[in-house]
């Protein structure tokens, strides 16, 4: 083995709301820690960044508009950056979250730059599970992991079905999502349940998302006005997203406005996940469901999909329900029987800690990533 020097990793993502956000930034920073130099290429600062760390750097993309373009090429002043960054700072290699446009961005900026370093595009999940079904990109997609040196698909799920529906010409390794375990714990939430105007003997149900139709929110709505027939409980929908108004306007509608709290974006969700007593996640896709994970780190059980990676994530009848896509009547029982019996909430409870301490613990992850830089990087 040739010495293991520290590597200069370019991270390309979208910092805005979102799983893969959230993962590039965790692993940047778990990478910095092992004394790696990450530099962030983003239109923004990820959100999950709060403080300036070690090892840290960030490389903004700009783009003006100009009277001629009808939609400013973000994609290309992406490549251009990235052009700029792997020249300026002697980057390694590449590592991309989301395949659309990032990895075309970075074959062309790698071009651009004359450079051979390899890319590492990671797919999260609607890269390829919606655009890649987009006609209009799926040749698009299918360059982008042809041009990198290895993807990673964030399931097994995910994995089988870009073989299936990209096709493309190198083999996919499934690299599943962590979660920072220092963070995701079952912190004391103090006194937010009151804060939030909730009463003690009420259960909490929460959903965290960011809101768009593919997480179904009316199905979690619908379900959500069977099960109070049964239980007293409250309603937390976290995040922000496009269907947002409607959702309200839904929850109006049902007269259930005095049980459903929207929360909009918090910074607070482990303390969010330790006030709670289930995890809703009706989804129509999910390659991994990030939220599911940091729940179970927080010792809450999930009913949820059985769709894409969810199974990967949530053991039917072990740290959660599975229930089929538009089961709304199936999962307000299964939410129910987790809110009725105490023994099988803590059972679920335990057996979630042991998931999320187990095949998806961080070290061993980020040690996955870190074997795949070295192999890229040509440095074994
Ligand atoms: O939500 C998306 O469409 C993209 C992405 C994101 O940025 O949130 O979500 C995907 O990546 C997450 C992190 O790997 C996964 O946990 C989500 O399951 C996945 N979303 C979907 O597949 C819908």
């Amino acid at each position: 083995m040739k010495s293991l020097k520290k590597l200069k990793v370019g991270i390309i993502c979208y910092p805005s709301l979102g799983g893969s956000g959230v993962v590039a930034t965790e692993l940047g920073i778990m990478m910095a820690d092992k004394g790696h130099e990450m530099h962030y290429i983003t239109s923004g600062k990820p959100f999950r960044f709060h403080n300036a760390y070690p090892n840290i750097h960030f490389h903004e993309v700009k783009i003006d508009g100009y009277a001629v373009f009808k939609y400013p090429p973000y994609d290309i002043a992406l490549a251009n950056r990235i052009a700029q960054v792997i020249e300026s700072e002697q980057l390694d290699l590449l590592h991309v979250h989301y395949a659309v446009p990032h990895a075309i961005s970075a074959a062309l900026g790698k071009d651009m730059a004359n450079s051979t370093i390899g890319v590492i595009t990671t797919l999260h999940g609607t890269d390829v599970t919606i655009l890649g079904r987009d006609p209009g990109l799926r040749n698009t997609v299918r360059y982008g992991i042809n041009k990198s040196a290895i993807t990673t698909a964030v399931s097994e799920s995910l994995r089988l079905e870009t073989m299936k529906l990209i096709d493309p010409e190198t083999e996919i390794k499934t690299v599943y999502n962590f979660i920072d375990e220092k963070r995701y714990r079952p912190v004391d939430p103090g006194s937010l349940k009151t804060e939030m105007g909730i009463k003690p003997h009420e259960k909490v149900i929460i959903h965290i998302s960011n809101l768009r139709k593919v997480k179904r929110i009316p199905d979690i709505i619908m379900s959500f006005k069977e099960i109070i027939k049964s239980v007293d409980a409250k309603m937390l929908i976290v995040g922000e997203g496009p269907e947002k108004l409607k959702m309200e306007a839904l929850v109006k509608k049902e007269g259930l406005q005095n049980n459903v709290i929207f929360t909009g974006k918090r910074d607070d969700l482990p303390e969010l996940l330790a006030m709670s007593d289930v995890m809703f996640h009706l989804s129509e896709k999910e390659a991994f469901g990030l939220v599911l994970l940091e729940a179970l780190a927080c010792g809450l059980p999930s009913v949820a999909t059985n769709v894409g990676g969810i199974p990967e994530v949530i053991e039917d009848g072990v740290n959660g329900f599975l229930v089929s896509l538009g089961d709304v009547k199936t999962a307000a029982e299964k939410v129910i029987m987790l809110l009725t019996d105490d023994k099988l909430h803590k059972t679920f409870k335990e057996n979630g800690f042991m998931t999320a301490s187990g095949k998806f613990q961080s070290a061993g992850i980020v040690e996955q990533y870190e074997k795949l830089y070295y192999e890229v990087a040509d440095e074994i």
